[in-house]
């Protein structure tokens, strides 16, 4: 007579359980960055930034709208390449997400805006830093990171007074990142006094840079910028040393990378390069930030590269205007979004200004010493 009681109870037990599971509100987060190619270690960077974040979100049982959401995490890869990402874009949107966190190149993220914007759905990038991603009047367009001019013209600047660079030369990969940062770069150097003695490019997939830094040697640069991804200035690195170019190396956000003494194999002396992330936390606030990569790496067993901490704070801001919009119904939570003001992130405080940019972006300065990214300063 007990057994069957306890089966009775059993079941009610599941039926009832089963019931609330159905109740719980699905809410899916879209997610692209290149996890294939050249820089798939910068875009399983930012996708496990996202796995960590759903995760959190998952085990602290959040409320949207009185009931209980379960996150999940759609995850795409688009190689960098545009056409892909405005097909991962559609994807994600026949899908029916909630939001997207991505994609982290410039040159995806912007025409991928389009079809976010034209479905309604709010999209935030954590990497993409070229000025236009927010400047085409898009609703649902917004970013957690400063932007080129922010960072190329904190750069040049630094190239000019602090490196008191004489003869600077400038180099970029023709992306919508690459060259628009080498842009700003050259508007820095220009409006600090320094002087640009050459500018060339090449290609985000290229290997062999001997032409250009060839004609660049003759000019005899003590600074050398390079606008582009850690997978083509490693190898760059390498050749400027083959060919005794002994100038300073510097570049944005996407040579910042804890992959780029490997992939320059030993060839960077120690504070030959200077690099800037398009973000940063000092003081109090850096805390939280060392203790998100501690548990980075406790979880995933590898460092983090870049941009993982601003993907988690991407995907948190989001979920928070679900929550106090009581829905993760984009057309619900988009303005709510909008007004994210004073979100206490592992990155710093967030809030977003009329663009979708967001407000007081910090830089923070680094270099290489013993094959380790070292902090010098960070800027605002
Ligand atoms: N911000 C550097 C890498 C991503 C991009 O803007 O293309």
């Amino acid at each position: 007579m007990q057994i069957k009681l306890n089966i009775v109870v059993g079941a009610v037990a599941a039926l009832l359980s089963g019931a609330a599971m159905s109740q719980d509100l699905i809410v899916k987060i879209g997610h692209v960055a290149p996890t294939s190619g050249a820089i798939a270690h910068l875009g399983k960077d930012n996708e496990l930034g996202a796995r960590l974040a759903i995760e959190d979100l998952n085990a602290k049982g959040v409320m949207i709208g009185g009931k209980k959401a379960k996150f999940e995490l759609l995850a795409e890869d688009d190689a960098g390449d545009p056409k892909q990402g405005t097909a991962a874009a559609q994807k994600l949107v026949d899908s029916k997400v909630n939001g997207v966190v991505g994609h982290l190149n410039s040159g995806t993220s912007i025409p991928a805006s389009k079809v976010y914007s034209d479905a309604g759905i709010p999209q935030i990038s954590p990497s993409a830093t070229n000025p236009k991603f927010t400047r085409n009047g898009y609703k649902t367009t917004f970013r957690v990171v400063a932007d080129d001019v922010h960072l190329g013209g904190t750069l040049g600047r630094y190239a000019a007074k602090d490196l008191k660079g004489k003869s600077i030369a400038v180099i970029d990969d023709r992306t919508a990142y690459g060259q628009g940062v080498a842009d700003e770069f050259e508007k820095g150097v220009k409006g600090a006094g320094g002087k640009v003695v050459g500018r060339e490019f090449t290609n985000d997939k290229a290997t062999d840079f001997t032409a250009i830094l060839t004609s660049l040697k003759g000019k005899k640069p003590d600074v050398v910028f390079f606008g582009g991804m850690d997978a083509v200035a490693g190898p760059m690195l390498r050749q400027m040393k083959q060919l005794g170019i002994e100038a300073k190396f510097m570049g944005g956000d996407g040579i910042c990378s804890g992959e780029l003494p490997k992939l320059a194999a030993g060839t960077m002396g120690d504070g030959q390069v200077v690099c800037a992330e398009a973000g940063g936390v000092e003081g109090e606030a850096k805390k939280s930030m060392d203790d998100f990569k501690a548990k980075f790496k406790a979880k995933f067993n590898v460092d983090v590269q870049i941009y993982a901490p601003y993907v988690y704070d991407a995907v948190n801001v989001m979920a928070a205007a679900m929550v106090k919009a009581g829905s993760a119904d984009p057309a619900k939570y988009l303005p709510v979004l909008a007004k994210t003001a004073g979100y206490k992130g592992v990155t710093g405080t967030i809030a977003f200004d009329e663009k979708g940019d967001i407000k007081n972006g910090a830089l923070t300065l680094y270099t290489y010493k013993g094959g380790a990214r070292e902090q010098l300063a960070v800027v605002r």
